[in-house]
Order: C-alpha cells, then sequence, then structure tokens
C-alpha cells in the first residue's frame, strides 16, 4: 500500500491508540505525539502507550505528558491501533499482546528489518519514522501545527544525531525546512537534547568512555555499562543513549557495540557501523535488527560470554 492509501485507511477511523517502542527515543515519542495532537484537532480521540516510563529529558515536547504506561488504565475501545517506530513486534514489549486484540492495526516505521506484523503496514527506508508521520498527515491534509512540527522535528533530530549521520537526504531537509517554517522549535530541541546533561550522564560517561576495549585489530570498540556503574553515578539506563556515538567516531574503528545490562545475565545490545559492515546482519544472527549502519538485539547469558560471542559474529564480517 502507498503511503496515502494507508493514510486514507486510517483517517476512516474516530479513535486510535498509538504505540511507542520500549525505552523511548525521540523519534517514536515524536512520531506518536505528532500524529496524536493532528487527530485530535480533527475531532478525534487519540491516546499513546509505551511500556516504558518517557525519560524526563523528553518532558519539554508537547503531548508527551499523556503518555500511559499501563494499558489497563484505559477503558475505552480504540477504532484503530496504530505502532510507530517499531520494528518487530517485541519492541512494543508486553503492550504487544494488547496491539493485537484489535482487529485495525497499523505498523509504521523505517527499519529495514521491519517484520510486517500489522494489518497495514507502511514501511519506508527514511532517516526517521517522523519523516513518514510528516508525509501521512500531509496525504490526509492533517494540520502541521507548531506543536506538531516539534514534535516530528524532535524525531528527525534525534535519529539523525542532529543532522550529521550518513542516513540525512535531502528529503530530510526538505521536510525540516518546512517543520521549521511552521514553527519547529529546533533550537530547543538542540538545546535540551544536545547540548544539555545531567551531571550523573556526565559522569557516567567518563567513565565509560575511560574503559573501551579494542579487538580485531582496533576495527572493533567495545563500551559496557552494567547496573553497577548506573548506580555509583545515580544514573538510569536511558541516559546512555548516544554513548556509541563516541566509539565509533574512532579512526581505524569500523564497528562499535555498547553492551548494556537490562537485568540479571540479560544485555542490550547496540551496534553503530562506520560504513563497510551491514550491522543489521550482525544484530539479525542474536535476533534482533535495525539499519545498514545502526542496529540492536538483546543476548542472554554472562557477560564475558555475550562479549566473545559478538567478538566472534563482528569478526567474520571484517
Ligand atoms: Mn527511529
Amino acid at each position: 500500500m502507498t503511503l496515502k492509501e494507508i493514510a486514507a485507511e486510517l483517517n476512516k477511523f474516530s479513535s486510535v491508540l498509538i504505540f511507542c517502542h520500549t525505552r523511548p527515543d525521540g523519534d517514536t515519542l515524536g512520531s506518536a505525539t505528532a500524529l496524536k495532537i493532528a487527530l485530535e484537532k480533527q475531532g478525534k480521540r487519540a491516546d499513546i502507550a509505551c511500556e516504558s516510563a518517557v525519560p524526563e529529558k523528553f518532558s519539554f515536547v508537547p503531548g508527551v505528558g499523556s503518555v500511559v504506561n499501563n494499558v489497563k488504565e484505559l477503558s475505552f475501545r480504540y477504532d484503530a491501533h496504530v505502532a510507530v517506530d517499531c520494528s518487530v513486534e517485541g519492541m512494543m514489549g508486553d503492550l504487544y499482546h494488547y496491539f493485537v486484540k484489535n482487529k485495525n492495526t497499523f505498523n509504521i516505521d523505517h527499519h529495514i528489518s521491519n517484520s510486517n506484523y500489522a494489518k497495514y503496514n507502511y514501511v519506508e527506508n527514511r532517516a526517521a519514522c517522523c519523516e513518514i508521520i510528516y508525509g501521512l498527515l500531509k496525504a490526509v491534509d492533517l494540520e502541521i501545527d507548531a506543536d506538531v512540527a516539534t514534535c516530528l522535528m524532535l524525531g528527525v533530530c534525534t535519529d539523525t544525531g542532529y543532522f550529521i549521520h550518513s542516513n540525512v537526504t535531502a528529503d530530510t531537509l526538505y521536510i525540516s525546512s518546512e517543520l521549521f517554517k511552521k514553527g519547529g522549535r529546533l533550537q530547543e530541541i538542540g538545546k535540551k537534547l544536545f547540548k544539555t546533561q545531567k551531571k550523573a550522564r556526565a559522569l557516567l560517561y567518563a567513565d565509560v568512555m575511560n574503559r573501551i576495549r579494542f579487538y580485531l585489530d582496533d576495527k572493533l570498540a567495545v563500551i559496557s555499562i552494567n547496573k553497577s556503574d548506573l548506580e555509583k553515578f545515580g544514573a538510569t539506563s536511558d541516559m546512555t543513549e548516544g554513548f556509541i556515538d563516541y566509539p565509533i567516531s574512532i579512526e581505524g574503528v569500523e564497528v562499535a557495540v555498547s553492551i548494556l545490562e537490562n537485568k540479571e545475565n540479560c544485555y542490550k545490545i547496540s551496534f553503530r557501523s562506520s560504513g563497510t559492515v551491514d550491522v543489521n546482519q550482525i544484530a539479525s544472527t542474536f535476533g534482533g535488527g535495525g539499519h545498514i549502519l545502526a542496529s540492536g538485539c538483546m543476548i542472554n547469558g554472562f557477560f564475558e560470554d555475550v562479549k566473545d560471542k559478538i567478538i566472534r559474529t563482528v569478526s567474520l564480517y571484517l
């Protein structure tokens, strides 16, 4: 289906529940809040569900205060369920069981590894899911006011590392320009998310980067963050977003990996590639996925075993 057809289909419904992925980032939150605000302006009912709490740094984002963590609080029956920025159903966490209960499910995403888990799927390889939501709102003439523009710009800014990643296209800049014209608050996003951080994050960052390990002739750089590191500085796991940009910036490093302890013997792995290695393929060997240059997965086991598995797998692709 084309985006216009998906938009027309979604436009038929008068109440929509929007699903974000767990450990929400700027793109899933920006996509959801933009869609919610635009639908509400049309007199429709729209709510947002996300299994994880929204990190405090996003509290400035319009509409983010209304995100519900427990769908049991929502007794309302919605006409449609829409997942944004979720490449696989598992990214919604346990909320997926609620998502599939609806017969009109939509999956709007920009990850090439998307598993097309909904009734209506729209997947396009773009820098951010927010770019797709922009096209969707335009396709059915939903109003893009300054708040909607700010939400959409948020996802574009965060998924492109403030326009520096190689996923930026002419379209990314064109859409950003249109959002800026509509009042999208680019500088506020930059200041709140790219030029400000908590003391706990800064100290954790210094500690983690001091322990970077190099393997495979320095082509692989690995950072690791476990629960006790977080506790030491009073940091939370969402503060580690963006850490991996540092090891991948090192000359000669082709793949960077972040190993973040999720719970005992369960690690959230993030991969970045400097351009030659397809880390979507590497993550998919562990049941994950994402993009060619940025992907992720979960691996269970003892830390040393998990790390060895990663090193062995990456060595096959170098
Ligand atoms: Mn995204």
